[in-house]
C-alpha cells in the first residue's frame, strides 16, 4: 500500500511540474490590479476609475507617481503589456499642462511629453477644458489631453534608480 501511495505522489508531482513548465508565463488576474517590473521602474496598474486628481493622490499614497513615459520604448513596453490584458479603457498618466498652459510635461519631473506619443491632432485642449493626459487603445495606443475630471483607470510608477 505504501509503495502504491508513493508512486501516486511521484506521478502527481511529475504531472504538476510538466503543467507548470508549459505555462510558466500565464497571466492570472485575481484582483483587477497588476504589478509590473520593466527597466528601472515598477508599475502598478489600477483598474478602478478615478479622476486625475484622485488617481494622482492614490499613487502618491503608495510612494509612487502617476506614470511618466519619458521614452517611446517605455510607452511601447507598457502598451505591449496592456495588449496582453486586452485593455480597452483609458488610463491616466502624469502628463499635464498645469505648469505652462499648452505645454504638456510629466508632472513629477517636468520633462516634455514626447511628440510621437500623441494621437492625431492631439493635444487639442477641446473646449479649453483639457489639461490632463490619458492613453488608450484606438487601433493603436495613443495619448490625448482630456478634462481632468473624467474617470479613468490609471498607472502608477516607482522609479527604482537612486
Ligand atoms: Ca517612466
Ligand atoms: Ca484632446
Amino acid at each position: 500500500m505504501f509503495r502504491v501511495c508513493s508512486l501516486l505522489v511521484v506521478l502527481l508531482s511529475l504531472s504538476y511540474l510538466s503543467e507548470a513548465s508549459k505555462d510558466s508565463y500565464k497571466l492570472v488576474n485575481v484582483t483587477s490590479k497588476y504589478l509590473l517590473h520593466n527597466g528601472n521602474s515598477l508599475y502598478y496598474i489600477d483598474e478602478r476609475s478615478e479622476n486625475w486628481y484622485v488617481a494622482r493622490k492614490s499613487c502618491e499614497s503608495m510612494g509612487f507617481n502617476l506614470i511618466s513615459f519619458e521614452t517611446i520604448e517605455e510607452f511601447n513596453a507598457i502598451n505591449r503589456f496592456m495588449d496582453a490584458t486586452g485593455a480597452t479603457k483609458g488610463y491616466w498618466t502624469s502628463g499635464t499642462d498645469f505648469i505652462h498652459l499648452g505645454h504638456h510635461a510629466w508632472f513629477p519631473n517636468g520633462i516634455s511629453v514626447p511628440s510621437e506619443l500623441w494621437g492625431v491632432s492631439q493635444p487639442d485642449n477641446k473646449n479649453g477644458q483639457e489639461h490632463c493626459d490619458s492613453f488608450r487603445y484606438r487601433g493603436t495606443y495613443k495619448m490625448n489631453d482630456e478634462p481632468c475630471t473624467v474617470k479613468y483607470f490609471y498607472v502608477c510608477e516607482l522609479n527604482l534608480t537612486p
